[in-house]
């Protein structure tokens, strides 16, 4: 447990990340960014853990940048709004797309702003009924950051992406769900039952497998066909070596369930 965060394996392989700012809706201060940050490194040097989930504790899941840290008294120079997104949100989305396994986010209620684009840069989103997306970034005179104008018309189209980032509506978890912006919408007392199935489901899988299908799958926003070819000739080559691929071949022959290492 640290100051904002609190950290928590329920299982071997498995880690729970749980922002803890609840009176501030999980708002994003320094402190939570830079123990974010680090924690988030760690995990991927440890290569004990194959699945990490996030989720908020209390009713939001992150209102993003804690704006308290914003407010600027008359006549001082405002922040460095381009410093804080370089030295803070870039590399935390970074870190989240480039973790070597797969990171679950389970959005317990409101995500907006940073908050949002956050979760939507994790690799499975799983959102409770009374959970909402906001791109609240309009509303204060911003642009989506933290990925969001990458993320939002890959996800949705761009019609829908303008009108969310333009307009910094309130977009439920079910409408989230039907739009392609997240994997699913579950009851609220559901939540944390879908989200142990899930990691339970992703701490038995190959982790090395899983991690070449995040790679690939990023990759392929910006490549050709004939470059993804490639990409997936080299992943398939390099997998087909491990032991995880003989593991899961003969377990299907013996008719049994396998039991991967991550090798
Ligand atoms: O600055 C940079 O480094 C650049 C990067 C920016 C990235 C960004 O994320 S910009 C966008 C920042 N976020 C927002 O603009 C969202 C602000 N929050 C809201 O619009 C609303 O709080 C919500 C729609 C998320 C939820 O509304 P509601 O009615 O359910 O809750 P509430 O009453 O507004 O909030 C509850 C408490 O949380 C309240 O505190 P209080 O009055 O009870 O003491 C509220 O002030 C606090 N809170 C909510 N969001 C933030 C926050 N405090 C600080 N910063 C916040 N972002």
């Amino acid at each position: 447990m640290t100051e904002t965060l609190e950290l928590d394996r329920p299982q071997a392989g498995i880690v729970v990340l749980q922002l803890n700012r609840p009176r501030h809706l999980n708002a994003i201060n320094e402190r939570m960014r830079d123990e974010l940050t680090q924690t988030l490194a760690a995990v991927g040097a440890d290569t004990s853990v194959n699945v990490v989930v996030i989720t908020g504790a209390g009713r939001g899941f992150c209102a993003g940048q804690d704006l308290s840290d914003r407010a600027v008294a008359p006549g001082a120079a405002p922040v460095d709004l381009g410093a804080s997104i370089a030295e803070n949100y870039r590399p935390l989305v970074l870190a989240l797309r480039n973790l070597p396994l797969p990171v679950v986010c389970a959005v317990n209620g409101v995500a907006a702003g940073a908050g949002a684009n956050v979760a939507l840069a994790c690799d499975i989103v799983v959102a409770a009924k009374s959970a909402s997306f906001i791109q609240a970034f309009c509303r204060i005179g911003l642009v989506p950051d933290s990925g969001g104008t990458f993320l939002l018309p890959r996800l949705v189209g761009t019609a829908r992406a303008m009108g969310l980032a333009m307009l910094g509506d309130k977009l439920t978890a079910e409408h989230a769900a039907a739009w392609g912006l997240i994997w699913k919408c579950v009851e609220d007392t559901e939540l944390a039952a879908a989200t142990d199935a899930l990691l339970t489901q992703l701490a038995q899988a190959p982790t090395r497998g899983l991690a070449a299908i995040k790679r690939a799958l990023h990759a392929s926003a910006g490549n050709t066909l004939e470059q993804q070819l490639d990409l997936e000739r080299d992943a398939q080559r390099d997998l087909g070596y491990s032991d995880d691929y003989r593991e899961g071949v003969a377990a299907f022959l013996e008719k049994r369930p396998p039991r991967f290492t991550g090798r």
